[in-house]
Parts: structure tokens; C-alpha cells; sequence
């Protein structure tokens, strides 16, 4: 008996000890962790008619992206199950009766970098009966909403939502400002609606930028305007995005707090564009990468982008650039005479062809990503305004931000989707700092990016692949350095019951790891 009492006494000493070690308390059921959190141990329950305040405001929620964010929240904490809960068994104090949402700037444009930082209040039982709400724009106030609806949990018994531990005060904004998701239609087609539920799934887990990799060599599904036979190299006619569509993705992203990047990957990943218009291939039998040499190349590439300018409203576009074997331009006569006219080897034509793109970028007014090729053979050629996009293993951060340049980083051995051997624990462990101490340079960092390559998904399983590993990489992105947790069984808990929260809001996330329940670091 002595003995159990002193393993129990030592078990929460240890406990104690290992939450002042971590910095945050694991058992709070957040995920992403927030900067700062405290709390109380009382309870309390939404009213039926919980209701949003928003008195004070500067923001006029003109197109309703707050009114209709509250109405999401009131679906995913599943008011609707109240309707039979007899509230006359609460007191009255310990209803909560809304949400008063105070949002301080007037402006509701979603661009990068836009503030997103919230503070979140509910009070203890008692007088105050609304929660509180604070965020400098909208898009803040759709993140607090997110931490709000985390914090209720549906009582099957009494049929009633319940918040525990209030009060609550939460504190919290980003680490980073691009915190992205790679998804990819032209291996697999994805249809509207499942590229919709991946954005509402990214929104639960505060991921803000849908990297759309659109168009590649296996198929173009998107309708281009300036070039219309583009668009016969999708797979199928019912397998393709009219620009009505893509606006209609970009507008549904842009209300849930999520900028669209649109790709076009020049010019390695591109020969579907020769389908509709042969002469943008070296040849018949030599499809890619695109003709260097030939000037309706460019033209083709000023018209989608000039397009795009028109859809995808996000300050950047990405211009690929990767793995790019440049064996077809010396292989066929005209390209290889256009080269030795010009004076040119195959990489000095690759820097051409990419810097030539960039240039086109920039005219329609978008600052650039590419692939970290580019930067790899040619980085202090690149426009000051590109941002590298890391994929091939480690390190080459540490030389962008050394360079200048900005860095989004995706190292495929720990952040891509596709890769199934790929843990959860390797995904939340990839720090995007790693050997960046100078603060300037790590300002350069501006986020990384999960990658849901194609080939072997759609959407049939583009859910259970992305989720939950993308929830790890979405809180080393989100949370503040010293609340991320050192090792990763610090947060098996936390994230087994993130991924049962997506699982009862319909997202298809796959379990944690292993047969069975997944078991608590005790
Ligand atoms: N498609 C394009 C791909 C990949 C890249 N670009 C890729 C390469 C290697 C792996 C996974 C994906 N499928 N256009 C590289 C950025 Cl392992």
C-alpha cells in the first residue's frame, strides 16, 4: 500500500515535472497548442440560442465571411443535438449565451502576411455570460473561432455542450505566416467538392495556403481563356476546372482565411500543354521540357498568367522550375541550332527559360516561387522577389536566408504526403530553423508546406493520406517555438484526439499508428 501511494506520488511528481519541462500542458486538448493559455476548473454550457455579438467592431462583415465562420462553428459543435436538453436544469449562470466578437480592422483582405492573431476569453460562472473575442482582422477572429469550437465537447448524457475548465484566457498568433498544403490535379483529377473539404479540414488545423500544383505533364484540366486548346491535354472534358470554377475554389479558400497559390511548373513538368498545341514540344517524340527556343513558349506563359492575375489573387505564383533534363533541346536540330546561335549550353538555357518566366510573373504583378533547382544552379540570378521553395532533403534554407532570399521549406524526407513510410512523430519533429540563428535569416524562413503529390491518390483517399500528419506539421508551423513539444510522445494524446475531433467532423483521418486505441504518454 506505502509502496503504491509513493509510485502514485512519484508519478505526479514526474508529471509536474515533465509540464514545467514541455512549458505547456499536453493534456489540453488543442491542437494546434496556442501561444499562451491559462485556465480554471469550472464548467459551463452553451445556451440553445448561443448567440454572435458584435458591438464594437470596426469591421462591417459586408460578405459574411464572420457570420458564416460563426455558422460553421455552431455546426461543428453540433448545436443541432441540444434541441431536446432540458435547460431548466441549469443555472443560469452557468449558461454561456454567445460570442461577442470585436474585430479591429475594417479591412477584410486576405493577403500574405495578414495579421491572424486572436485573444479568446470565457469567463468563469457567474454574470458575464458571453464569451470574448478580440482579433485585429477577420482572419484572426475565424482562428478564435477554431480554438472555441475545440473547447466544446458534446454531453451525450445531459444533451448539452459543455466547456470545461473556464475561465479561459488564450493569447495567440502564428510562428509562421505560410503555413501550406500541396495538393495536385493533374495526376489525379480531384473533384470541386473534395478539394473544398480539404480546405474546411486545413481551417481546422489554421494551415492558411493551398498550393495548388494544377497543370503538370500527365494533364492540363484547367480552361485557359488566352489559349483555349490548353485544356484538351485534361484527361477527360468531365475532368476539368472552368475559370469559374478555380474562382469559385479561390473564393471558398479566401472566406475560410486560406490564400490559393496556383502553380505552373516550367519548364520540366509541362508537356500536356503540347496536346492542345504541338509546336510548345521540342518534337513529336521529344515532349519536354517546353521549346526554349521558341517564342509562342513565352507567349503561351504571358497569356496563363495573365489569366491567372484575374483568378488567383494571392501575392504569389509558382513557376516550378524543377527537375529539369534539358536532353531534348540538345537532342533536336532546331533547338540545338537555336542554342549555339545564342551561345548557349543546356543550363545556361534552363536560367534563361526560368529567369524569362520570372520576368513574365513580375509584369502581371506577382512576386514568385520556385523550386530550389532554380536557386541551386543559378540563385543570385533569380529576382530578389522569388521565394525558394525547398524540397530535396535538408540545408538548403540555411543558404536562401544566407543569400537574401525568402524559403518556404517541404524536405521531402519529413514533409511529403506521399511518402507513406513517413511518421507522424518525423513530420512534427521537422523544424524549419534548423541551423538558422541569425534573426534576420530566420525572419527569411516565411513558413513551409506539406506535399500531397498525385500519382497514387484521389479522391477517393486524398483525406486519410493528408490527415493526421499534416496536423503535425501544422503545429510546428503554427505554435510558438518554446510551447512545441521536444518530443514528439509528448503529444500522442493531444494529437490521437485532434484526429478523432476531424473524424466526427466528417474528415476521413487515418489513425494515429498501429491496432488499437493509441495510448497517452504516461
Ligand atoms: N512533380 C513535380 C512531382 C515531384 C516534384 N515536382 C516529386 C518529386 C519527387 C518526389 C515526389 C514528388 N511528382 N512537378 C518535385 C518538386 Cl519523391
Amino acid at each position: 500500500m506505502g509502496k503504491m501511494v509513493q509510485n502514485f506520488c512519484l508519478g505526479l511528481f514526474l508529471q509536474v515535472l515533465a509540464v514545467a519541462a514541455i512549458g505547456m500542458d499536453q493534456h489540453l486538448n488543442i491542437w494546434p497548442m496556442p501561444k499562451s493559455v491559462s485556465h480554471g476548473y469550472n464548467n459551463l454550457y452553451l445556451s440553445n440560442d448561443f448567440e454572435l455579438k458584435t458591438e464594437g467592431s470596426k469591421y462591417v462583415d459586408a460578405s459574411g465571411i464572420l457570420k458564416d465562420g460563426f455558422s460553421r462553428l455552431i455546426e461543428i459543435v453540433e448545436v443541432a443535438h441540444v434541441i431536446d436538453s432540458n435547460f431548466s436544469h441549469f443555472d443560469h449562470s452557468a449558461l454561456l449565451q454567445g460570442m461577442h466578437v470585436v474585430i479591429l480592422s475594417p479591412n477584410d483582405e486576405l493577403q500574405y502576411g495578414v495579421d491572424e492573431s486572436y485573444k479568446l476569453s470565457i469567463p468563469a460562472p457567474g454574470n458575464e455570460v458571453y464569451a470574448h473575442l478580440e482579433a485585429q482582422t477577420v482572419y484572426g477572429a475565424l482562428h478564435g473561432l477554431q480554438t472555441f469550437s475545440q473547447l466544446c465537447q458534446f454531453n451525450f448524457t445531459m444533451r448539452v455542450i459543455e466547456v470545461h475548465k473556464v475561465p479561459w484566457t488564450i493569447i495567440d498568433q502564428p510562428r509562421f505566416s505560410y503555413r501550406g498544403l500541396l495538393i495536385d490535379t493533374s495526376r489525379h483529377y480531384q473533384p470541386l467538392p473534395v478539394i473544398k473539404n480539404v480546405i474546411d479540414s486545413m481551417t481546422f488545423a489554421k494551415l492558411n495556403v493551398l498550393h495548388w500544383h494544377i497543370v503538370d505533364s500527365q494533364s492540363f484540366p484547367l480552361e485557359i481563356p488566352s489559349y483555349p486548346k490548353l485544356w484538351d491535354g485534361a484527361y477527360s472534358v468531365s475532368e476539368r476546372y472552368t475559370t469559374a470554377d478555380a474562382a469559385e475554389i479561390v473564393s471558398y479558400a479566401e472566406r475560410r482565411g486560406i490564400n490559393v497559390l496556383a502553380e505552373i511548373d516550367v519548364p520540366g513538368h509541362a508537356s500536356s500543354w503540347g496536346i492542345g498545341y504541338p509546336s510548345l514540344w521540342p518534337s513529336m517524340d521529344c515532349q519536354q521540357p517546353l521549346d526554349v527556343s521558341n517564342e509562342f513558349t513565352f507567349k503561351v506563359i504571358d497569356g496563363i498568367l495573365s489569366d491567372f492575375s484575374k483568378i488567383f489573387k494571392f501575392r504569389f505564383v509558382h513557376l516550378g522550375g524543377d527537375e529539369v533534363n534539358t536532353s531534348c533541346w540538345v537532342k533536336t536540330p532546331h533547338v540545338k541550332k537555336w542554342l549555339s546561335k545564342h551561345g548557349m549550353n543546356e543550363s545556361q538555357a534552363y536560367e534563361y527559360f526560368v529567369l524569362r518566366a520570372q520576368k513574365i510573373a513580375l509584369s502581371h504583378g506577382y512576386e514568385i516561387v520556385n523550386w530550389e533547382e532554380t536557386f541551386n544552379n543559378f540563385g543570385s540570378k533569380l529576382s530578389r522577389k522569388t521565394v525558394v521553395h525547398n524540397w530535396l532533403g535538408g540545408g538548403v534554407a540555411e543558404q536562401v536566408v544566407a543569400a537574401g532570399l525568402r524559403c518556404i521549406v517541404s524536405n521531402q524526407d519529413k514533409w511529403y504526403l506521399d511518402h507513406l513510410d513517413t511518421t507522424w512523430q518525423e513530420f512534427y519533429m521537422n523544424e524549419p530553423l534548423t541551423n538558422i540563428t541569425n534573426p534576420k535569416q530566420q525572419q527569411l524562413v516565411i513558413g513551409g508546406e506539406v506535399c500531397m503529390w498525385g500519382e497514387h491518390i484521389d479522391g477517393s483517399d486524398i483525406e486519410q493520406t493528408i490527415w493526421p500528419r499534416a496536423a503535425a506539421a501544422a503545429e510546428r508551423l503554427w505554435t510558438a517555438y518554446d510551447n512545441l513539444a521536444k518530443d514528439p510522445r509528448q503529444v500522442t494524446g493531444r494529437l490521437a484526439h485532434f484526429r478523432c475531433l476531424l473524424n466526427r467532423r466528417g474528415v476521413a483521418a487515418a489513425p494515429l499508428a498501429g491496432p488499437g486505441r493509441v495510448a497517452p504518454l504516461e
